[in-house]
């Protein structure tokens, strides 16, 4: 039978090779184990006498205490060693700068509505949303479209059924405003439009419009002309003047055509406004008084106007686009330059 010290210097060597918990454990079981080396020392005393058992059993206690404290300091020493091991692996630089990662932001035609009705929000007007699936009641019969008005055609309007279509403009807004409120009304309609056009470089099939109504006692052409210069003047500079051109809308009786001086040459005339110096930017009218009896509005004592611009034209204008495709094309070099 090997000598208790054999044991020990044996556990030594096995421990200093040993790299893992599991080498560990194989040593402990090895020799203190209930069928260990050391156990079988312990058992095997019985059959000699007295004086040898003694001395035998003392050093084999202590050898099994120092195996013991062996196994206990390694243990320790390799759990270091791995925490140190995993430190230096998952080591992170605290000073490192961050890395910037790029924000999206609204779509510019987005940008152009907020920007719209941000002059009007601030003249006091409030917004208003409605369904972009109507009825032929309130996108034509209600706007003093006549029967045989070319907008109403098949062929011009995308219908649903017979009496349903999707909105040629957002007037249709308005109307609802007028037959849901009592005047004082102060809105805009700022939405999705829908007509049957072929797409070029300055028409698609679905479009944005602001729309604007003002309803009130004693509402003059001048509160029209002072609102829509202002207007004008808040979204291309102090600088641009406005003229008003006589024009045919159904719903609005007079009707005209705002342009406005060219904010790019400031009126001699360049690319951006065709050589003319004018550049048009939206339609206006004194609403008609068969729009306003629609609401039941008393038109001896009521008067209103209202406007409608192209948002897309706007935008185009603003930020020197020349196809209004780009818009819908998603194409993040395009969307992300309007920040
Ligand atoms: C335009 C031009 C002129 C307009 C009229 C109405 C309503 F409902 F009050 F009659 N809403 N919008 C209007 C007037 C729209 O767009 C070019």
């Amino acid at each position: 039978m090997e000598r208790p010290e054999t044991l020990l210097t044996e556990a030594e060597r096995l421990l200093a090779g040993a790299s893992s918990e599991t080498d560990i454990e194989a040593v402990r079981i090895r020799f203190l184990g209930k069928k260990g080396e050391l156990t079988a020392i312990l058992r095997s005393m019985g059959s000699l006498d007295p004086e040898e058992r003694k001395q035998l059993g003392a050093a084999a206690n202590s050898v099994r205490d120092a195996i013991g404290a062996l196994i206990d300091e390694k243990k320790a020493a390799l759990s270091g060693a791995l925490r140190n091991e995993r430190f230096e692996a998952e080591r992170i630089d605290v000073t490192e700068p961050g890395r910037a990662y790029r924000l999206g932001q609204n779509h510019p035609i987005t940008q152009t509505i907020d920007e719209i009705s941000e002059i009007f929000l601030s003249m006091g007007y409030s917004i208003t949303e409605g369904p972009e699936v109507e009825t032929v009641f309130h996108n034509f019969d209600a706007l003093n479209a006549a029967p045989n008005h070319p907008s109403r055609d098949l062929t011009d309007t995308f219908y649903i059924t017979e009496n349903t279509l999707l909105r040629t403009q957002t007037s249709p807004v308005q109307v609802r405003t007028i037959l849901s409120k009592k005047p004082p009304l102060k809105v805009i309609s700022p939405g999705r439009c829908f007509r049957t056009d072929t797409p070029d470089a300055t028409h698609s099939p679905m479009f944005h419009q602001v729309e604007g109504l003002l309803v009130d006692e004693g509402v003059t052409m001048a509160d029209l002309k002072g609102t829509l210069d202002f207007f004008a003047k808040r979204m291309f500079g102090a600088e641009v003047k406005t003229k008003f051109r006589p024009h045919f809308f159904p719903f609005t009786e007079p009707s005209a055509e705002m342009d406005m001086s060219c904010f790019a040459c400031g009126g001699t005339g360049c690319r951006v406004c065709k050589g003319s110096g004018w550049i048009e930017i939206l339609g206006c009218g004194m609403v008609h008084p068969n729009v306003l009896k629609v609401g039941g509005i008393d038109t001896e004592d009521y008067t209103g106007f209202a406007f409608g611009m192209g948002v897309e034209r706007i935008a185009m204008l603003k930020h020197g686009i020349q196809d209004i495709r780009l818009f819908y094309e998603n194409d993040v070099r395009f969307l992300g330059q309007f920040v």
